[in-house]
């Protein structure tokens, strides 16, 4: 029974380790779309859509969540098309 009680402190431990890739791909996505954005040719609604997306990304790594920033980030890339 004992291996039960150790198994939340792996997974926090685990998501401690990651946390660090995830907080500096953030800023790096961030970077990419505002970059992308100066070229990109879309709709004013796609514009519009990427730039929410950007803010939501953007806010959520601020308050620490990047495993859902990245996802939201990745959905404004996907728009833009860029990696
Ligand atoms: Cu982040």
């Amino acid at each position: 029974m004992r291996i039960l009680h150790i198994l939340p402190v792996l997974a926090m431990a685990g998501a401690l380790v990651a946390a660090p890739a995830l907080a500096s791909q953030c800023p790096m996505d961030v970077g990419k779309i505002d970059a992308a954005l100066k070229t990109a040719e879309l709709s004013e609604a796609d514009k519009a859509e990427v730039m929410k997306l950007r803010d939501e990304g953007e806010a959520l790594h601020n308050s620490g969540d990047h495993a859902k920033s990245v996802e939201t980030l990745a959905k404004a890339k996907a728009i833009l098309k860029v990696e």
